[in-house]
This record gives structure tokens, sequence and C-alpha cells, in this order.
């Protein structure tokens, strides 16, 4: 007997995703035409995107004029802790919904002053799958891991890895508690998508925010670039 675990490849269903993309490039348009640069901020639950926005809303009050999309399947928790520190969101309840959709991104940017708006977070359902085959017409996709779920999980969920313009590693300040293996987890993300920067962070302690600050500054400059031109 061989003590080696056998995989079985099964056909992904095709998905019908030919609205959700209607709508989404219709608010890509609409975005692009207020220089907004979009994130959709997608992570496994728990990997800490509503503390990293708390962080980061934090780090911007005064340097920034955002405003925040949140979906969760019930309650308002992390829209009002995200409202402590920014008066522009919106908790969009999905229900059954794993994922958001852009038309549900649409309808709550209906509910948003956008006036003067340079940047929008959307932070996803807490999901490392289905929410990255759904366009909400972001200008970026932004993965989020963090070193409570173990170093395998980049290799374990290539479509995120593939599709993210950038990757977090947050809660950074645990490593000494854990045995992640750093340069394992990047080297499986650069095995997939080997130009992706991968930036680590502590929503915590606020490690590593320096650099995801710069990131988000150079976006919103080019999307201020892009509407010029
Ligand atoms: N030590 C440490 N804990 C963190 C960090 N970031 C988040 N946490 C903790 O992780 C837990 C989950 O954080 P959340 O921000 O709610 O995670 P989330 O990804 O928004 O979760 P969902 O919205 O439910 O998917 C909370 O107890 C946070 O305090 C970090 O950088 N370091
Ligand atoms: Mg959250
Ligand atoms: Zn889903």
């Amino acid at each position: 007997m061989s003590g080696q675990t056998r995989t079985v490849r099964l056909p992904i269903a095709e998905r019908v995703l030919e609205a959700n993309d209607e709508i989404a490039a219709g608010v890509r348009v609409e975005l692009a035409r207020r220089s907004i640069f979009a994130i959709d901020l997608i992570g496994a639950p728990g990997s800490g995107k509503t503390a990293l926005l708390e962080t980061t809303l934090r780090a911007l009050s005064g340097r920034r004029r955002p405003a925040v999309l949140v979906g969760d399947l019930a309650t308002r928790r992390d829209g009002d802790r995200l409202a402590r520190w920014c008066d522009r969101v919106i908790q969009i309840s999905t229900g059954e919904g794993c994922h958001l959709e852009a038309g549900q991104v649409r309808l709550a940017l209906g509910q948003v002053d956008l006036e003067g708006v340079d940047l929008l977070f959307i932070e996803n359902v807490g999901n490392l799958i289905c929410p990255v085959g759904f366009d909400l017409g972001q200008t970026a996709k932004v993965g989020l891991f963090s070193l409570t779920e173990g170093d395998d999980k980049a290799a374990k969920h290539p479509y995120l890895v593939t599709a993210a313009d950038l990757l977090l590693l947050n809660k950074i300040d645990l490593a000494p508690y854990l045995s992640f293996d750093r340069a394992a987890f990047e080297a499986d993300v650069h095995l997939l998508n080997p130009h992706v920067p991968i930036l680590e962070v502590s929503a915590t302690t606020g490690a590593g925010l320096e650099a995801w600050l710069a990131w988000l500054d150079r976006g919103v400059a080019r999307a201020r670039g892009a509407s010029a031109t």
C-alpha cells in the first residue's frame, strides 16, 4: 500500500456570468468617470479584512475620501465597525449568498454620496472561492491571506492568487507563535502569479501598513491620471 493520496479532478460547472459582467462593466465605467480607485477585498472568514480596513481608514483619515461597501450574509457588525472610521459605509446583506454580485454593488453605490470620493473598498463576503469569479467593476482585486490559516492556502486557492493584483499576508504579528512557512507560501504564490506583490501586514499592530498605503496612493494617482486622459 502506498501512502500517497489520490486526487480526483471534477469538471468545474460552467457558470452563467454574462449578466453580472454586463452590470460590472457599467459600474466600472461610472467609477472611472469619477476617478475612483476601487478595490475588491477577498479573503477567508476571519482573515482580518474588516480589521485591516479599520486600520487603513484610521490611517487615511484627512488624507483620502474613502467609501466602503461590506458584504455579509447576516448582521451589520462589520458595517458598524467600519462606520466608526468612515461616514460613507454601506452594509450589503446577501442572505444566503456567499459572494457579492455586481448588481448589489450598483445598488449600494446608489445609496452613497460619491462626490469627491477617491477610494472605494469593497469587503467581499468571507470566502476564498466564488467571489473570485464575480466581477464587481473594481479596479483591482486584493487577496488577503493570514498566518492563522496555514501556509498552504495560496496553493489550494489558485484562482484567487491568479486573479489578484496584490496579495496581503495579514496577522504577521503572530509569526512567533505559528509554524507558517513564509518562503513556501511565497513560492506557491509566485508559481501561480509570478509578478503579484505580497505585502506582509498586521491589522492589529499596524506593521507593514506603509507599503499598503503607498500601493493605495499609486492606485488613486493612476485612477486620476486615467480619467484625465
Ligand atoms: N493578532 C492579530 N489578529 C488579527 C489581525 N487582523 C485581524 N485579527 C483578528 O482576527 C479576527 C477576525 O478579524 P475580522 O477583521 O473580523 O476578519 P474578517 O476577515 O473581516 O472576517 P469576516 O468578515 O467574518 O469574513 C478578529 O478577532 C481580529 O481582531 C492581525 O493582524 N493580528
Ligand atoms: Mg469582515
Ligand atoms: Zn458564492
